[in-house]
């Protein structure tokens, strides 16, 4: 459902306040384009606060997350990015692309974000559960009705409509080896292209390292029904995975503290205000300038 109202009606001038599901248990966020969202602003080092939606409040166009900056709701990450990027000179995390790093940086962000992340979609219309349990879910931080709801009808509703979309997307239709051989070929393609690589494209972050570390943070760090993706990741793509605990130390050193705690926002948050472009070199000039 849309909404009409301002998520933050009262807000702080030049605060970017992203507007997404509450935490979970095993991973900050069970949704990619969450956890893209927010790790790709810590890495380009913008002021944010997270703002829970409580499951019921969604971008204008429908879907999670958004963002709300200076009393504008931006919706789709792609189109968030493009716009923060611009409103906060950021553009020198992508500039040193050259046209074919640029072609592949396109390539490989769609091949994440329309092929791996309805892996675990599907992943999710099988075991939807684990959105609402205490342990990995986000059980703790939903009040009590509404707990008690998701799990009477919520999740079945849930459920019936991520088949849905799945079946029409094409994926739900495969057999468990067809689905596998997918993500398979996606990730390895994934792990060839990132090489020894720090990022994908060398030293500095782009937004596919954002995407990707949302997409796969899915399939590697939420427990699914099956762990042969997982253990694939783990044991047949040493560069990805070796990257994915890179972005965890360099960008999530409250992934812990979130996980134990339910915090939407913690220190991290406030170190930013500074305007630091964390752990990101190519980000310290433009950010003095903010
Ligand atoms: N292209 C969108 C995708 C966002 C998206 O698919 N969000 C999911 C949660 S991870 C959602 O809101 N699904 C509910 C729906 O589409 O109705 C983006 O990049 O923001």
């Amino acid at each position: 459902m849309g909404r009409s109202q301002l998520m933050k009606p009262e807000f702080d001038k030049d605060m970017v306040y992203l507007v997404q599901i509450p935490r979970a248990g095993c991973i900050p966020s069970l949704s990619p384009f969450c956890l893209k969202l927010e790790t790709w602003l810590r890495m380009a080092g913008i002021r944010y606060q997270n703002i829970d939606n409580k499951l019921t409040n969604n971008s204008s166009k429908g879907q999670i997350p958004f963002v709300e900056l200076n009393g504008r709701e931006l919706n789709d990450t792609n189109f968030i990015i493009g716009e923060l990027t611009q409103y906060f000179s950021r553009e020198s995390m992508e500039m040193h692309l050259n046209t074919e790093q640029a072609a592949n940086l396109h390539s490989y962000l769609r091949m994440t974000e329309e092929s791996l992340r309805w892996v675990v979609v599907v992943e999710r219309s099988k075991n939807g559960e684990i959105f609402i349990t205490d342990q990995v879910g986000m059980g703790r931080q939903l009040s009590c009705p509404k707990k008690f709801f998701l799990r009477i009808i919520g999740i079945r509703f849930l459920k019936r409509g991520l088949k849905g979309s799945v079946q029409k997307q094409g994926y739900g239709r495969f057999s468990e080896d067809e689905l596998n051989a997918v993500a398979k070929s996606d990730l390895k393609a994934l792990d060839g292209f990132l090489g020894k690589k720090r990022f994908f494209f060398g030293d500095r972050p782009t937004r596919l390292d954002a995407s990707v570390f949302g997409v796969v943070g899915e399939l590697l760090y939420a427990p699914s029904s099956k762990d042969t993706i997982q253990k694939f990741i783990q044991l047949e793509c040493p560069n990805l995975s070796g990257f994915m605990e890179r972005v965890k130390v360099d960008f999530w050193p409250d992934w812990e503290e979130i996980l134990k705690t339910g915090a939407m926002n913690t220190a991290y948050n406030d170190s930013l205000q500074q305007d630091r472009g964390y752990s990101n070199p190519a980000l310290q000039d433009t950010t003095t300038k903010l």
